[in-house]
């Protein structure tokens, strides 16, 4: 069994064959059209694919958005580009004509996580820091979607009442300061237009405005992991994402956690699967519900 899998970020599409040992051959990536277009993301994703697509049994897509029935619909359409409804399964189909279906990237993710750990653990959530701030939650061995698909959005819960507006339509969401876009909105002066890696370039080699931005993000992303902490009781929180997965970003925010009191502690770990999570998590729940 074959499995043919996508991952649709805010900023970059991947795709690759996953065999049924979870080994991944042929990966390919591209940047994600930026359009409220429909047609230009269908366009993309047919170039994407099509050097794959004879090889495959079937379609397993990680995206960014809420997925219900199939369908992304934008919680933040900025990451997008304005787009705010999609077909996914509907396209992959037609586009493939193999069976398809789709998760939540951050959801996925945190189910190829918690399938890679070997240790008893029965509550995990998975951050991912990226275009966006998205999560998924593991609870009692379960990876918990909604029934409308929005569980585990926690990039959209609060930090700071006088904080941005987030393209959610909420003021001051963890999304609007700490992700890759977040922190690039709030540089100033001569960092003004860089993008998140360059801000960690430029952290990197000492510039104390780009140091100041990464930290602010860390430190919101410790606050926020308290808050998760405190709701689900989970044993680990596993961070992936480009931000997320920076040198250096992930011990940032495990000493922000250490300044927070011990009842919200919580062993913090990076993605064992790095950039493929989303890939994986898509497959192994494609390959339970379509085989
Ligand atoms: P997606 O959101 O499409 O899943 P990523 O996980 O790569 O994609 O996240 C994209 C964000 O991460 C962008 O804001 C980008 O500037 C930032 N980024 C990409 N590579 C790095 C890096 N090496 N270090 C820090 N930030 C990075
Ligand atoms: C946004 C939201 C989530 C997603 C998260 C991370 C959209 C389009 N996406 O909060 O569904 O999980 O970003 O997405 O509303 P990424 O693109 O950063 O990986
Ligand atoms: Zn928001």
């Amino acid at each position: 069994m074959t499995t043919l899998a996508i991952d649709i970020g805010g900023t970059k599409l991947a795709a690759a064959l996953v065999d049924s040992d979870l080994h991944v051959r042929d990966r390919c990536e591209l940047s994600t059209p930026a359009s409220k277009t429909p047609d230009v993301l269908r366009a993309a994703l047919q170039a994407l694919i099509e050097p794959l697509q004879a090889q495959a049994d079937h379609v397993a897509i990680a995206s960014t958005g809420i997925i219900r029935e199939g369908t992304l619909l934008a919680i933040n359409p900025l990451n997008l580009g304005g787009l705010m409804h999609f077909p996914l399964v509907q396209t992959l189909k037609e586009l493939t004509g193999l069976p398809t279906m789709a998760v939540n990237d951050a959801q996925a993710a945190a189910w190829a996580e918690y399938h890679a750990m070997t240790d008893e653990i029965s509550d995990m959530v998975f951050i991912t820091v990226s275009t966006g701030v998205g999560g998924g939650v593991v609870s009692n061995g379960k990876l918990l979607t909604g029934p409308g698909g929005l569980a585990g959005h926690l990039g959209h819960t609060l930090a700071d009442p006088n904080g941005p507006v987030c393209g959610c339509g909420r003021t001051g969401c963890v999304e609007a300061i700490a992700s890759g876009r977040g922190i690039a909105a709030a540089a100033q002066g001569e960092l003004v237009g860089c993008d998140a890696k360059t801000l960690f370039t430029r952290a990197a080699q000492g510039h104390e405005q780009a140091m100041r931005l990464i930290t602010h993000s860390a430190q919101v992303l410790a606050r926020l992991i308290a808050d998760v902490k405190a709701t689900t009781d989970c044993q680990r929180v596993v961070m992936g994402g480009s931000v997320g997965l920076a040198e250096g970003y992930l011990a940032l925010v495990r000493m922000f956690l250490a300044q927070e009191p011990s009842v919200y502690h919580v062993q913090l770990s990076a993605a064992h699967y790095r950039h493929d999570a989303g890939l994986l998590g898509a497959a192994l729940l494609a390959q339970g519900e379509l085989s």
